[in-house]
């Protein structure tokens, strides 16, 4: 048996011990004036906690995690099940353990003090040993663990402070959440003093109309325990003075609460005028509270930034401040290419101001706690926080939810998480953790809840799945996930609602995904009793990884990647990456933005969902009038600049300024509309809305949304060929024996195409299976005529699928101008219901780099995303078209496009269609990028892959969660489309 009694208990299988020795958790914030221990410390992996650590010592930087820089014990990736067979609280024996071991110098001024060290975070067992002395335990990987040093060390001397981290223990089970495992101490290490006469904690309860009440708890380290006596506290919020609630203190000592030992002051004021937080408007205001000894010095003293708010449930709505607000939500893990769940202060601040820029409003910590920084950003920056426990148990879920031996380990996790972060005005929620059935240990938890902190509601998805409309389980909020809109519409109308309905999470961002996005928004804000969730989720959880090594490139990566796109010799790993044989693959990458952080394209489309300012066309002709609305909560439009920019099919683009009105939140306004020529087409109208000011979140003139409005309707399948004269008599188009177009700058002439590389929509969701057994990769193409005539050839075809012939016929006519006009007709068989596409396809010659186009853009759009694509004449490098997607799938395409150009050196390309359509040019042809599992792997081609679709079906969200609507599906029977083409 070891000697070490922290070893002896084998606490990484008790899942009884949640701590030992281990300080209760605060609100009192000492960050600010704490030694900072991170930096390199003496570091060993051990295979086992009990081996016992030997004379080989190498060194690790703290916080971080060692499985990305310690080769042996590499990351692995599982989603539900966990990495290893062993049942709950068991774990294998080949336990990763890792040493953390260095002096600190105690300062000799702490004489006479009470010192404390905090581990930030550690993943899953931590133990502390000081000077070999053991000092404590703790669980919990997510939030921070303190510990009394107070007569352990001697301050003016060096002591050997060692933290043994234990990988898997009874803890792992109920921390099965889906991301990587790494092990590692991944928050800061610290080590502070305070006065034997100290705050305990802080408790701030606000009101909207200015009422500031703090409850502060005192203590004292002396070994009695009792408070010397004439102590008193006292508070002040920027300047205004609190007084102490004197009616408090009678009512406690009659109720024989005070004793010699637990100091309790209740402070109150009231803020004249008082600015109330929201997350439109995070007003702050900044209070001290001061511990004074009898003799009026401060002993202690407690900053917290707070704001006014108060959240309630009334019926079924969710209220802030008494008004019903949309919850446009992300789920946001701890993570970062290079350090995984270490992540900087700067790096948070980047997360939410990328999240503010794109209309978010509200943040889901799944699932666990996030750093201090990240709630005091989302108090300033101004976002609704729930704050999720750190459980999920989701492998062994039913199991654990009842299972006594893990109820303290429930509890805990939830009061420790509401006693940090109690004082945090952005958090309004507070969730008992993710994915772990529902059992009493949740009741528990929440009736811990329910009376520490009345002043926030609770949800928690697993106990309010079954029954939406219950009233009588642990979760104030009926938060599904990945629920149909449909059904959460029918629920709203069905009478029978009871309770909020949010949803934690929905429209999953794995890949080409979030389709149907603005559907959904459109049916939440058209139907009282929803109101939003939380797209899951923000990052693609993709590792920087060296291709020649199989290493992650740790913090040596930094500036290997741009853009989302990695520098050569590297890519973005996910699951099975690092040689693990259990893992899930690329649904780790299913963020709204890229490893790096950059916005994929749905961040684009969010933004003008969740756009505060929208437009509208009101009455008929010349009588028309255009309606701004405001569709924020609580602010005005003043933060807003605005120019309208108009769009012509064939005249181009050109701004006026644009004057916002005086718009109250929820209101409405007729604007002057500016002066719009008429005549030559369509007309596109866009108000281009820009921040009008610097900022905490965006400087001056950052764009902020592009409602737009067609002001001329095009007229739609107008004619390819205006003049009977372009007909003349010319030679018809070249073709080959088979029909196919023969054409100086086309590599591959075109044909037809029903496929599209398989989206992780399309291969989750089963479409992709479905089309590989029907052969629509590559159906067999049999040539059934050739028909010369005139300027025309005519060229039918047959496809075979395993659904039955597609029958295709292709019309090339050379007109006198020199364009080829091709009209295509496809006839799909009853049986081929749901393909992928139906349209064209060509290659060009090498030496075309450009693309300009008249459509909807600049970004990717597709058919059920396209909401935050406005129409307009777009032009980027055809290398820049591509999304890349960590898994090569569909990509790249624009929605709506009306004409084409794309140019080279020497050669341009202009294509016109008949209608707006669904267009994709990159250097791939769908085969390849399907054949694929990473970017590195793709080989561009020197020329470019062409697709013009007469139809293109929806993306959805079938990964996880609903697939696109139906009317987003490509019906079968006949598909006609046009288009011209005009090599210069
Ligand atoms: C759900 C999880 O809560 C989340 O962590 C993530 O795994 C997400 O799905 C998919 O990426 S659970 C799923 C089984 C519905």
């Amino acid at each position: 048996m070891p000697r070490d009694p922290l070893i002896a208990l084998r606490p990484w299988e008790s899942p009884e011990v949640t701590s030992w020795g281990r300080l209760p958790m605060s609100a009192v914030d000492r960050r600010d004036r704490a030694l900072c221990l991170d930096g390199q410390w003496r570091f060993q992996l051990l295979p086992s906690p009990r081996h016992e650590p030997g004379p080989g010592w190498s060194w690790a930087g703290l916080p971080g995690s060692w499985a990305l820089h310690v080769a042996e014990d590499p990351p692995r990736y599982t989603n539900v099940r966990m990495p290893w067979p062993e049942f709950p609280p068991e774990v294998p024996a080949a336990n990763p353990t890792g040493v953390y071991e260095r002096e600190i110098d105690i300062p000799a001024d702490w004489t006479g003090r009470r010192i404390v060290l905090q581990v930030g975070a550690a993943e899953s067992v931590l133990l502390v040993h000081v000077d070999g002395q053991p000092v404590g335990i703790s669980k919990d990987s997510h939030l921070a663990a303190e510990f009394e040093l107070t007569g352990l060390v001697r301050p003016g001397s060096p002591a050997t402070v060692r933290l043994t981290v234990v990988k898997w223990s009874d803890a792992s089970h109920i921390e099965d959440q889906d991301q990587w495992w790494l092990g590692g101490i991944t928050r800061s290490v610290l080590l502070y003093a305070t006065d034997p006469l100290y705050l305990a904690d802080v408790t701030v309860r606000t009101r909207c109309d200015g009422e500031l009440r703090v409850d502060c708890r005192v203590r004292s380290a002396e070994a009695t325990g009792a408070l010397p006596g004439g102590w008193y506290v006292s508070g002040e919020l920027d300047g205004l003075g609190l007084v102490q609630d004197t009616e408090f203190d009678r009512v406690s000592k009659e109720d024989e609460r005070v004793s010699d030992f637990l100091g309790e002051v209740r402070l109150r004021t009231v803020v004249p005028e008082v600015r109330t937080w929201t997350a439109e408007t995070p007003e702050l205001y900044g209070l001290t509270v001061r511990l004074h000894r009898a003799d009026g010095t401060v002993a202690d003293t407690s900053h917290h930034r707070i704001g006014f708010r108060e959240v309630e449930i009334r019926g079924r709505d969710l209220l802030v401040n008494g008004e019903r607000v949309y919850i446009r939500g992300v789920n946001r893990h701890d993570f970062h290419p290079l350090t995984g769940r270490t992540v900087s202060y700067e790096e948070m601040r980047a997360d939410l101001v990328t999240l503010k820029r794109f209309g978010f409003n509200a943040i889901r910590t799944s699932h666990y706690p996030g750093d201090p920084s990240l709630y005091d950003l989302a108090d300033e920056l101004g976002f609704y926080v729930v704050d999720e426990a750190n459980i999920e148990s989701h492998d062994h879920a039913h199991e654990i939810a009842d299972d006594p031996r893990y109820l303290n380990a429930f509890v805990d996790r939830v009061s420790r998480m509401a006693l940090r972060d109690k004082n945090h005005p952005s958090v309004i929620i507070w969730s008992l953790g993710n994915e772990s059935d529902y059992g009493a240990h949740h009741d528990a938890a929440a009736g811990w809840l329910r009376r520490h902190d009345p002043t926030r509601p609770i949800q928690y998805e697993g106990a309010a799945k079954l029954d939406w409309a219950a009233t009588d389980d642990a979760s104030d909020i009926a938060c599904p996930m990945y629920a149909p809109i449909e059904d959460c519409v029918a629920h709203a109308l069905s009478g029978e609602q009871t309770r909020p309905l949010i949803q934690c999470e929905y429209s999953h961002a794995m890949g080409n995904s979030n389709g149907t996005l603005a559907d959904m928004w459109a049916a939440i804000e058209a139907t009282p009793g929803l109101q939003g969730g939380f797209i899951w989720e923000f990052w693609d959880h993709g590792i920087l990884q060296r291709v020649n090594d199989g290493r992650p490139a740790g913090r040596g990566g930094a500036g290997l990647y741009e853009s989302g796109v990695t520098a050569p010799g590297h890519r973005w790993a996910y699951g099975g990456d690092f040689g693990e044989t259990i893992h899930d693959g690329a649904f780790i990458a299913d963020g709204v933005v890229f490893p790096d952080r950059t916005p994929k394209p749905v961040m684009y489309e969010h933004r003008e969902i969740a756009s505060p300012v929208r437009l509208s066309v009101e009455g008929e002709g010349s009588w028309r009038v255009l309606r701004v609305h405001n569709k924020q909560h609580f602010r005005d439009l003043s933060w807003l600049a605005a120019e309208w920019e108009f769009a012509a099919a064939d005249g181009g683009s050109w701004t006026v300024p644009a004057q916002l009105p005086h718009v109250p939140p929820g209101g409405s306004a007729v604007v002057d509309r500016p002066e719009v020529p008429g005549g030559a087409g369509e007309i596109w109208l866009t108000l281009r809305v820009t921040t009008a000011a610097d900022g905490s979140w965006a400087p001056r003139g950052t764009e902020v949304c592009s409602p737009q409005v067609r002001w001329y309707e095009a007229d739609e399948g107008e004619p390819m060929v205006g003049s009977e004269g372009e007909l003349g008599h010319v030679p018809a188009p070249e073709t080959d024996e088979d029909g196919l177009l023969l054409h100086p700058l086309l590599a591959a002439p075109p044909t037809l195409s029903l496929w599209r590389a398989p989206t992780d929509n399309d291969v989750l969701g089963g479409m992709a299976g479905r089309w590989r057994e029907l052969g629509l990769e590559r159906p067999e193409r049999e040539t059934v005529s050739v028909e010369r005539k005139d300027a025309t050839v005519r060229v039918r075809s047959r496809w075979l699928t395993g659904a039955g012939a597609v029958e295709h016929e292709q019309t090339f006519t050379a007109l006198v101008d020199g364009r080829i006009l091709v009209e295509e007709t496809a006839v799909l068989p009853e049986e081929l219901t749901d393909v992928a596409r139906v349209g064209t396809v060509f290659e060009t010659a090498d030496g075309f780099d450009r693309l300009a186009w008249y459509g909807q853009g600049p970004w990717e759009s597709y058919p059920d995303r396209a909401a935050g694509a406005p129409v307009g004449h777009h032009a980027a490098a055809v290398d820049e078209l591509f999304t890349p997607y960590l898994r090569p799938q569909e990509s790249g395409g624009r929605h709506g496009v009306r004409h084409f150009t794309l140019s080279g050196d020497d050669h341009v390309l202009a294509v016109r269609l008949d209608r707006p359509r669904q267009v994709s040019v990159t250097r791939h042809r769908a085969e390849e990028l399907a054949a694929t599992a990473h970017h590195d792997e793709l080989e561009p081609r020197p020329g470019c892959v062409v697709h013009i679709d007469a139809a293109h079906r929806g993306l959805g969200t079938a990964s996880c969660g609903p697939d696109t609507s139906p009317s987003y599906l490509i019906p079968p029977g006949v598909h006609r489309w046009a288009w011209t083409l005009r090599a210069l």
